[in-house]
Order: structure tokens, then C-alpha cells, then sequence
């Protein structure tokens, strides 16, 4: 499989690397990351690594734009997306000679000429150091900084059970090659502003919870805007809430004035929540799911089914 990846990339002249809209850093870390590899290891290649530019992400390097015409006769590598509606800044994956897919997500669509998709791996970004080290591809520091950053981001600093003492291994053989200096790369990583910590502090000290562990914040319009953030990044803070004892279940719910929706974000550390969160618009993993609500009163049924739920957990 990485053998012939390495015979396409040495192929073709013209290479175009994409990955998933509202990107990340593992999305960014291998796109950007690659196209520093194959230019390193064929300076002669056009390479580019296409997409919307990130600004909450714009240390992890910059994007191309490029023409649509570029496409007919490229090689396109697709990384880290499962599915081809969420491809950044290509509608049909058709216009190009050759199709590669890159991925470590449970498998959406089946696409691409050769498809190495394996949910085991970590992240994107160790299966492009586990390519560049198996075959003729050379590493660069620069490259192997934005591959460590982004694998340790989707690893969540090798906390998720899916860190593997391979992902271990290859980390510590792309420092030892490189001599990156890792730890001066989690400022970027984990810096945040000052507005979204006073909010946490507020979420610590406003959450309710239940006797059967269930625990919510309700975070008005007038709350959001208080602190200065937005109904999104206010949501995204429920990473920051896993590991209580007391609590199996945690949500937030965000109002967004905007959109007229109650956003919802929720966690779990036990019981099986998307099939419930289904019932209210929205879905996701087994642990982690989100929905979109109409208005607090269904937010208030919403509370009543979860709170069940892990009542139903604990007797068990
Ligand atoms: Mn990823």
C-alpha cells in the first residue's frame, strides 16, 4: 500500500492535497506536511495543499490557492476526510488523472484509485510520518514539526486510548531524525484567550448537577456575549470537562441569537448518548454527540432524557 502510494507521488508532476472543511490540526499538519515531504524529496514537483485558509490555526503553516484548470491530469491525495461532500475546495474528484485517500476515520465514502484508510491509526499525520519512513520520501523539520503538532492535537497529547506504541515509536524516531524542538510547539497548540478561560471559570462554577451525574450549563445569548465569545467556541469548552467523578454526562447549550438555534454539545464517560441526541436533531459518536435545538423548552425535554439515561447507567 505505501509502497504504491510512493510510485503514484513519484509519478506524477503535478500534485494536489486536500482535506476536510472547518479544518484541524491533524487536516492541516498532513496536508502542509506532505507537500513539504514531496518537495523536499522532488524539488521539480508542483505541490500545493488547498483549502480555506484557518486563522485559529494559521501556525500550522500556510495554504495554496489554485485553479481549477490545475486539476485535469494531477494526482489528488485526499487526507483525513471520510466523505467526499466535505472535501475543502473540490466539488468532483473526477477532474483529476489519479485519486489517493488518506484516512484514520471509520470509512464514510469508498473513493480513490488506491484508499489506505485504517481507523487504528491515530491520526492522519502518523500515517504520513509511517509513509514518509517506509519509503524514499525524505522528512523535513518543518514538515515533522507540523505532522507532530498535528498528531498530538488529534491524540489530545497521547491521552485517547487509539495512542498506540506505534504512534509512540514513530514520534520518537521523527525526533530523533529531525531534532524538532517539540516542546516549544504546545504554546501554539494550547494557548487560548483569556475571554474563553473566564468563561470555563464561570461554566465550573454554574453547572448543575445531578444526582444521577448528569451535568448541563445553560449559556444564554446574554452570557456569551458578556464574555466576549461566540455560541461555537463557547460549546467547544465541554472538552474541558471530562474526568469529574461526580459526572457521566455533561452538556453545554449555547444559544446562537444568529442562527436561532440552541446549540448542544455533550460528553459522556459511560452511557451511549447519540441514539438520544438523534431524537433531537442532531447525532454524532457514541461518547460524543451535538444537536441543534429550536428553543429552551426542548431543551428542557432534552434534560429530562439525559438525566434518565444515566440513572438507567447507574443501576445497571
Ligand atoms: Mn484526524
Amino acid at each position: 500500500m505505501k509502497k504504491s502510494i510512493y510510485k503514484k507521488i513519484k509519478e506524477y508532476d503535478k500534485i494536489v492535497l486536500a482535506r476536510h472543511i472547518g479544518a484541524d490540526p491533524d487536516a492541516l499538519g498532513s496536508t502542509i506536511g506532505l507537500r513539504e515531504i514531496i518537495k523536499n524529496t522532488f524539488p521539480k514537483k508542483e505541490v500545493y495543499a488547498i483549502g480555506a485558509t484557518s486563522s485559529k490555526f494559521k501556525y500550522m503553516g500556510k495554504v495554496d490557492k489554485i485553479s481549477n484548470d490545475f486539476f485535469q491530469d494531477a494526482l489528488l491525495i485526499v487526507l483525513d476526510t471520510p466523505d467526499l461532500k466535505r472535501i475543502d475546495g473540490i466539488n468532483d474528484i473526477k477532474n483529476f488523472g489519479y485519486v489517493i485517500k488518506i484516512d484514520h476515520h471509520p470509512s464514510v465514502d469508498n473513493f480513490g484509485d488506491i484508499s489506505w484508510v485504517d481507523d487504528t491509526e491515530s491520526s492522519v499525520c502518523q500515517m504520513i510520518i509511517e509513509l514518509t519512513y517506509s519509503t524514499r520520501l525524505k522528512m523535513t523539520k518543518y514538515a515533522a514539526e507540523r505532522l507532530f503538532m498535528g498528531l498530538v492535537s488529534d491524540t489530545n497529547r497521547f491521552l485517547f486510548y487509539y495512542t498506540t506504541p506505534k504512534t509512540m515509536e514513530l514520534v520518537s524516531k521523527l525526533i530523533n531524525d529531525t531534532n524538532i524542538d517539540f516542546t516549544s510547539l504546545y504554546n501554539d497548540l494550547y494557548a487560548r484567550p483569556l475571554s474563553e478561560i473566564r468563561l470555563q471559570g464561570y461554566m465550573e462554577q454554574n453547572m448543575i448537577v445531578t444526582d444521577n451525574g448528569f451535568a448541563y450549563i445553560k449559556l444564554t445569548d446574554e452570557i456569551i456575549k458578556k464574555f466576549e465569545v461566540d455560541p461555537a467556541s463557547s460549546g467547544n469548552l465541554v472538552n474541558n470537562f471530562n474526568n469529574i467523578n461526580e459526572v457521566l454526562v455533561w452538556v453545554t447549550f449555547s444559544e446562537d441569537k444568529k442562527q436561532n438555534i440552541i446549540r448542544v454539545n455533550a460528553r459522556s464517560r459511560g452511557p451511549i448518548i447519540n441514539k438520544t441526541l438523534e431524537k433531537y436533531n442532531g447525532g454524532g459518536h457514541k461518547f460524543s454527540s451535538g444537536a441543534r435545538l429550536k428553543d429552551f423548552e426542548e431543551m428542557e425535554n432534552l434534560i429530562k432524557d439525559l438525566d434518565k439515561l444515566c440513572k438507567d447507567y447507574k443501576v445497571k
